[in-house]
């Protein structure tokens, strides 16, 4: 039975004859034209997917030609049998990409994978035996890729003692207590797992960073780590307090224009570097939500970011702060608050920063228009962060793809800086021309068996590295090679899977916060819903955010409320301003409208949330339902594990509907539609 431990790295035995035959003759004689440690991990790997796949060891031929079948290495490694057009189209594929397919060479053909540099032959390795997992490898055809973000990148929000804050998988896979004396076997398995997915950058970290992890006996612990992942092409960032000058290092002040604080970020990066010599760099979470920053000393995010920035340049580092910023003390909407901070700024941080902004304004709602920072600076280069762990999208009991979600965001057209450019464009630099790029999830891995808790939480993490490789590919094709490297090859399991995953993101904004509703979660935790919440403060209630009375319900964002949606392009906030031009999707985001509104279907806003949230339980109980007709399809130990959170996953889409539809009747005064089951 299978546990999910292997992820999509469960290398099966392959049914397919023809395929089994023409991997067997491949592996029977692997040559390397070079030596890299990045290339004793592919011999590991060789070694695991062979035996798996064809209960053979591979065979290492030591000699160029006569026995050899396949040839890895660098195109420099390999320039005396590329030709010259070759060698010209695998230089234009960078750093980290490759190329594989066939090679003619003194009357025999042989098989090469080639990359710039030893990683981008490790990418290459991996994609071949996905397609062979896949069975979708063809020898004669000829396929090449490359990244196109620079930096790929998880945000582990890990904190020392091994809690993970919105974890839902267990606890922390680093074990600070026991590094750096004890390799734990499975920071191999995720290191292999993440370059599979071109996944290139990792911070240990919580956001809400301890101040210690920048002292000197948690640099040699880093390191460690560091050394493990550096031949899978992965480099470690750590998390910085923004007081850690007053914490670890005895000043009075942390005002980043004090030079004693740029001193000490200056030694302290030193020393980083003396234990990482290709140490990432810092990522930082201030003065939001109470986490130290600038803003203590009247000083801005750039004078803030700008003096870490200044202590990892010599050593070629980067520093990513974020733009998740928000306080209740500014009387303001929070939608806007980053663009009000961040605006003003924009051309004031130095190259080696990135602006790593939320995909939507608020905080990882099921859904949010994009961020309207994106599109709003010329002169500042902007990451996106997306969350991989469900805080807001049923947590470790549901089955969410969120690929859709990312992919919606991805291909929302921003009309600045040109009119037709696009999040992704500006995030990848095709359309802002930014050369450092950055893509950041937030990871839902922790250690429980099957690392993520729910076995499709896997599939987010996978699609997060696939997208931010390349954030034009499509959830449906992302889902398609998951499910295969997952599940196997049976058609009709995969038809069923891939339709289940790509209605089910849908269904949570239908059962969750339809129609542009949002955080309307239970306080603190986000489990569930809890759309009466208030006291405390007030942008951590739900009642900030629905604002329903008798007369209607939503949060004007147009003139005639917070107007915050001047923050995006002209054309964008002159038809969103029109509540019968504005995607339904958004409607309760931007407006305040009567329960009587007429939507698009003819239907009252009010009987059109009931449908909405009805429709989001009725896809449940289908996806619950087309999970168990594949019972003699699947393991048995993987059937059950899922089978058992989707009943869960009803309840909850139940649950979510009958709170929010009772709860908004007392202020609607409306019967339900008649077409909806009654909610109690
Ligand atoms: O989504 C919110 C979470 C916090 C998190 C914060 C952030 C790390 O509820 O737990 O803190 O966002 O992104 O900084």
């Amino acid at each position: 039975a299978k546990d999910g431990y292997e992820l999509w790295l469960d290398y099966r035995p392959l049914e397919n004859a023809n395929l089994k035959t023409e991997v067997d003759r491949l592996f029977s004689g692997v040559f390397f034209f070079g030596q890299s440690p990045t290339y004793e991990i592919i011999r590991k790997e060789l070694e695991i997917s062979s035996q798996q796949m064809i209960e053979k060891a591979p065979v290492f031929s030591m000699e160029r030609l006569a026995k050899t079948q396949v040839w890895m290495g660098t195109r420099e490694e390999l320039s005396q049998v590329l030709g010259l057009d070759q060698q010209v189209q695998i230089r234009e594929l960078g750093e980290d990409g490759y190329w594989r397919g066939p090679i003619d060479f003194q009357g025999k053909t042989y098989y090469a994978i080639v990359g710039n540099r030893p990683v981008g032959v490790l990418y290459g390795v991996f994609d071949w035996l996905k397609s062979i997992q896949t069975e979708t490898f063809n020898p004669k055809t000829e396929k090449s890729d490359s990244p196109k973000v620079k930096l790929r990148m998880l945000n582990h929000w890990d904190n020392l003692d091994r809690t993970v804050e919105r974890g839902y998988a267990g606890f922390s896979i680093w074990d600070w207590h026991k590094l750096p004396g004890y390799i734990d076997p499975r920071y191999i398995d995720y290191a292999r797992a993440n370059a599979s997915l071109g996944i290139n950058a990792v911070s240990l970290t919580n956001v809400n960073a301890n101040a210690r992890i920048l002292t000197t006996d948690f640099m040699k612990k880093a390191k460690v780590l560091a050394d493990l992942f550096r031949p899978y092409g992965i480099k470690v960032f750590l998390t910085a307090r923004f007081s850690a000058p007053m914490e670890i290092g005895g000043l009075k002040t942390a005002d980043p224009l004090d030079p004693a604080v740029s001193e000490f970020w200056k030694k302290k990066t030193d020393e980083m570097y003396s234990f990482i010599p290709d140490f990432g760099g810092y990522l930082v979470k201030a003065n939001s939500e109470g986490q130290p920053g600038p803003h203590e000393y009247q000083r801005n995010h750039a004078e803030g970011a700008n003096v870490l920035a200044d202590a990892l340049a010599p050593h070629g580092g980067i520093l990513i702060w974020r733009a998740f910023v928000y306080s209740h003390e500014i009387d303001e909407d929070r939608h806007k608050q980053a663009n009000l901070e961040f605006e003003p700024l924009d051309g004031k941080f130095r190259d080696n920063v990135i602006i790593q902004v939320k995909n939507g304004a608020i905080d990882f709602m099921p859904r949010e228009p994009f961020h309207p920072l994106f599109g709003a600076v010329k002169n500042t280069n902007l990451g996106m962060e997306f969350q991989i762990t469900q805080e807001y999208l049923g947590q470790a009991t549901q089955l969410v793809y969120l690929a859709p979600m990312w992919e919606e965001v991805l291909r929302s057209q921003t009309y600045r800086p040109t009119p037709n450019s696009t999040v992704a464009g500006i995030i990848d630099g095709t359309d802002s021309g930014q050369k450092l790029t950055l893509m950041a999830g937030v990871s839902n891995i922790g250690t429980d068996r099957n690392w993520t808790g729910h076995l499709f939480g896997q599939a987010n993490w996978f699609a997060f590295g696939r997208q931010a490789w390349d954030p034009y590919l499509t959830s449906a094709e992302v889902a398609e090679e998951w499910i295969k490297m997952t599940f196997g090859q049976k058609p009709e399991a995969l038809v069923k899977i891939k339709e289940i995953m790509l209605e089910s993101r849908e269904a949570a904004v239908n059962y969750m916060t339809p129609l542009g509703l949002h955080h309307i979660m239970g306080r603190s935790h986000h489990y569930g819903p809890a759309p009466w919440v208030e006291g405390g403060r007030a942008d951590w209630t739900s009642l900030y955010y629905h604002l329903a009375d008798s007369l209607g319900i939503g949060f004007d964002r147009t003139g005639s409320g917070s107007n915050a949606i001047a923050q995006y392009a002209p054309e964008i906030a002159k038809a969103w301003s029109d509540p019968n031009q504005i995607p339904e999707k958004y409607l309760l985001w931007f407006h305040h409208l009567p329960w009587d509104f007429k939507l698009k279907s003819g239907k009252t806003l009010w009987e059109g949330i009931g449908l909405h949230y009805d429709l989001g339980v009725k896809t449940a109980r289908k996806m619950e339902a087309d999970w168990k007709s594949l019972e003699a399809d699947l393991d048995s130990e993987q059937f059950d594990h899922v089978r058992q959170l989707l009943a869960i996953q009803v309840q909850e889409a139940e649950w979510w509907r009958n709170a929010c539809l009772l709860y908004f009747q007392t202020f609607a005064n409306r019967p339900f539609p008649a077409e909806i089951e009654k909610p109690e």
